[in-house]
């Protein structure tokens, strides 16, 4: 990336470098005059290195024509980036045969077969589709032959907005778990006005779809346990979707924000089911006991107590609820945190729990844009909004640095999803932000302070070859902190797989404890700061 120094004043700084960078992508929503609610959606992106070269590579999702929900041109095909390492990204779509089918919204990453090449789930209104990485900088779709197309019982293909990978059953193959919106037909859906606007209309006007797990065979096929696990038997508005295992029993555990309706915690109970343990754990409504417009979500840990909490988006009016989590159970200290205050008029999408300036503790970015294209026109409040970056106190407070983070990053856009990785390797956690018939924003993170950093670039053996789900735990002398890795962050998009410690002033790591899903434990001592460092699992 080119050295320019960007103009800030606050204590984390990013550079949208997204002109300079050869991106000319532009996600687009064929806006129509009866404003069907798909169009305000999308769209997601993921970061990964689909060619192993050491560079993030981007994906981006993209719209279709309406009414017939079909790619009819180039304009409207998904497209992939490959990282050219000096700042620049070439299109290589259509060499890569992932331009796809439908109107897509979200996307996964992550290798599913183990054959050590990251592999694509795209979820979307009228097809979903699983694009198998050949390792030779080609993709094939897999998506019948495997037994993912996304459909669900009664209701046929269901219209999907995420997608997240994870090893429910700790048997060292990622499954794949389709997050669901609104049970939607656009021939025959309900249209909706403001006065004399037509405006997008809002979810309590439709019913509510299942999620759908399927569980990974090993031999690229995979079977819906959407009954048996009892996932299927919970229906939502799902948007944001996280992992984390937050009652530390060894199994990944489930967060799911609805849209005006309560969350769903789905506890993974170990034996192939989950329950919804929102209402008994304090996570389905705010502790007011009002249900949000629930949007991105982020479940990590952001106090270093080793607990993983849950944070999630929403709309204009509601807050953006944060719940501690005390040891199986969740305080609700949204207020306390200051994010009542920052969050009470805005609307955003995705977010993402990173530590933005390596001060060891995780920030928050939040992607800012209202729901509706004229919202100034239906509501008098502005359509296009900023992004929000709070940087996390180290006491579940947080400051809003967002104004001080550089003239391009508080630009008013219509921000969608977002996922988050290193792009040149220099320790520092750069953002890309897909926006609504708007090229992207791709931002450098110019944060400087000399702290340290940590990179982790986990290979499973025994486990899944991403080692999603992996527990890891870093001491120095500056005390200890936690992460786990996933892919799975914020709204509709994925973020890179490898794990990301800041370590403030410390040079180098005391000590390094890894536990794996299948309960492989690691321990790497005495390792030098400052390096991006691979570690396979068991040696
Ligand atoms: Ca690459
Ligand atoms: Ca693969
Ligand atoms: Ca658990
Ligand atoms: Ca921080």
């Amino acid at each position: 990336m080119p050295k320019t120094a960007a103009k800030t004043d606050g204590p984390i700084a990013f550079q949208d470098l997204v002109e300079a960078s050869g991106i000319k992508f532009q996600l687009k929503n064929s806006i129509s005059p009866q404003r069907y609610s798909i169009e305000t959606m999308m769209g997601g992106v993921a970061v990964f290195d689909y060619n192993n070269d050491g560079l993030l590579d981007i994906f981006f999702t993209n719209g279709a024509q309406i009414p017939s929900l079909e790619k009819t041109d180039p304009s409207f095909y998904n497209r992939l980036y490959r990282n050219n390492g000096d700042g620049t990204f070439t299109d290589v779509t259509e060499k890569a045969g992932v331009k796809g089918v439908g109107y897509s919204m979200g996307v996964a990453a992550a290798d599913y077969d183990n054959d050590g090449f990251v592999d694509l789930y795209v979820a979307g209104v009228n097809r979903n589709l699983l694009l198998h990485n050949n390792g030779d900088g080609t993709f094939t779709d897999v998506t019948e032959k495997a037994g993912v197309a996304g459909l669900v019982p009664t209701l046929g293909k269901a219209w999907a907005v995420a997608a997240g990978w994870f090893d429910y059953n700790n048997d060292g193959r990622l499954d794949l778990l389709v997050i669901n919106y609104l049970d939607y037909n656009i021939a025959d859906c309900k249209l909706c006005s403001i006065d004399n606007f037509r405006t997008y209309c809002d979810p309590t006007n439709f019913k509510g779809t299942s999620n759908i797990l399927y569980r990974n065979n090993g031999d690229g096929t995979f079977t819906d346990v959407s009954a048996a696990s009892h996932i299927g038997q919970y229906v939502g508005k799902g948007m944001g979707l996280a992992f984390a295992d937050y009652d530390n029993d060894g199994f990944t555990d489930v967060f799911v924000s609805n849209d005006t309706f309560p969350n769903f915690l789905l506890h993974n109970n170990g034996d192939g089911t989950f329950k919804d343990v929102a209402l008994e754990t304090g996570t389905a409504y705010t502790s007011t006991g009002d249900v949000v417009a629930g949007m991105g979500a982020e479940f990590r840990d952001l106090n270093n107590d080793g607990l993983p909490d849950i944070f999630h988006t929403a709309m204009f009016g509601n807050t953006f609820p944060l719940y501690k989590n005390t040891g199986g159970q969740f305080d609700d200290i949204t207020e306390v945190s200051g994010m009542t205050t920052f969050s009470r008029r805005m609307t955003a999408w995705s977010t993402g729990a990173f530590d933005f300036d390596n001060d060891g503790y995780k920030d928050l970015f939040i992607g800012g844009g209202a729901i509706l294209d004229n919202e100034m026109e239906a509501l008098h409040r502005p359509s296009l909004l900023p992004n929000g970056l709070l940087r996390n106190n180290g006491n579940f407070t947080f400051t809003d640095v967002g104004p001080g983070a550089g003239s391009s990053f508080m630009v008013p856009k219509a921000h969608r999803g977002a996922a988050f990785g290193d792009f040149n390797n220099d320790g520092k956690i750069d953002i890309v932000v897909n926006i609504l018939n708007d090229k992207p924003q791709l931002f450098v993170n110019r944060t400087s302070n000399g702290n340290h950093w940590l990179i982790l670039k986990l290979v499973g053996t025994k486990d899944n070859r991403d080692g999603l789900g992996t527990k890891i735990k870093v001491t120095t002398a500056e005390g200890v902190q936690y992460n786990h890795a996933t892919t799975t962050v914020g709204y509709s998009s994925s973020s890179d797989k490898r794990v990301h410690f800041g370590l403030g002033k410390a040079a180098v790591v005391d000590k390094i404890e890894l536990q794996w899903p299948t309960g492989v434990k690691q321990v790497l001592t005495h390792v030098k700061a400052d390096q991006i460092l691979t570690v396979v699992e068991g040696r």
